[in-house]
């Protein structure tokens, strides 16, 4: 009882010591409601229409900024032809003689094969990022501009590279930045101008059948070890690029002979970036203008 007392008083001596901060907040309020009464009404609507704008201002920069993602980048194993590709796609030539990249290649273009096109034409953004294991890296520099990856197979060595190129891609499609953004994806299955060269479908079949092993024996493996951000496919059934929440897509090209009308669709469906036009028979877009 003695102590229900107790406690009793410290309340009391809480309450009465709170006591004068609650007027003075009060008399400040009172305060700043006269102080408001006494502005003009004008200013303000004025100061609040400023409030207003420079916030959706802010709101408008943010979503600008979001969407300034345009680049196409060019992923696959090491020897897959991204480079050719590259090449083909901005100079409609192989530039054969391509030796092991060891930097990105990146570049604003107009596609070679649009550049006799009249009216608006729009460039893309594309990079061909090294496929030597060390070089990886750099590709986590460019997914978070990325508005889509195309991921080059050798379909001609496809089944010795099988398993590295599925691992590769296993790592791509778990990948915060990809799967948050559901950034599409292209397979795309390089060196078809070769008759020994695996079909699309054929390739299609066997990385789902190398992921699905490897998603199993990756999710045995203790949480801590694991880097993949998002885990693939549905629980419990047969792993198929359809249950993947980004778009993946199958295609074929050659890089080589300039058999690449595929890979330019997807580059033209996705690369969004600034319309430019023909001026004077002439091709004028953004990379020519610094
Ligand atoms: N037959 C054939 N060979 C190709 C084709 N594309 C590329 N190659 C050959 O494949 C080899 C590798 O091509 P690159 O473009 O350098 O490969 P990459 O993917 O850039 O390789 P890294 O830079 O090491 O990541 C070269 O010898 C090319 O000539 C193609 O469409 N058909
Ligand atoms: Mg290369």
């Amino acid at each position: 009882m003695a102590g229900a007392e107790q406690w009793k008083n410290h309340l009391e001596q809480w309450k009465n010591q709170l006591e004068p901060w609650k007027n003075q907040l009060e008399q400040w309020l009172n305060q700043g409601i006269e102080y408001i009464q006494q502005i003009p009404p004008t200013q303000l609507y004025a100061a609040l229409a400023v409030l207003l704008f420079t916030t959706l201002l802010l709101l408008l920069i943010r979503v600008l900024k979001r969407t300034k993602s345009n680049t196409i980048v060019l992923t696959g194993l090491s020897g897959s032809g991204k480079t050719v590709l590259f090449y083909q796609l901005r100079d409609g030539s192989s530039h054969e003689g391509t030796v092991t990249s060891m930097e990105p290649n990146e570049g604003t273009f107009v596609l070679h094969s649009e550049t006799t096109k009249k009216g608006k034409i729009k460039p893309v953004h594309l990079v061909d990022v090294p496929g030597h294991s060390r070089l990886r890296l750099k590709l986590d520099e460019f997914l978070p501009q990325a508005a889509g990856i195309v991921f080059v197979v050798d379909a001609l060595e496809f089944l010795p590279n099988c398993r590295a190129a599925s691992e590769y891609l296993y790592d791509i499609l778990t990948k915060a930045s990809v799967v948050k953004k559901k950034i599409p994806v292209l397979i795309l299955c390089n060196k078809t101008d070769k008759v020994t060269a695996h079909t699309k479908e054929f390739i299609r079949k066997q990385m789902e059948k190398e992921i699905d092993k490897l998603r199993a024996s990756r999710s045995a493996i203790s949480e801590a070890d694991i880097a993949n951000d998002f885990t693939l496919g549905v629980p419990g059934e047969v792993f198929s690029f359809s249950q993947c929440s980004n778009k993946v897509t199958v295609a074929e090209a050659s890089g080589l002979t300039g058999d690449i009308s595929q890979v330019e669709t997807f580059l033209r469906e996705n690369g969004k970036t600034a319309e430019c036009r023909t001026l004077n028979g002439r091709i004028w877009s953004r990379s020519e203008e610094k």
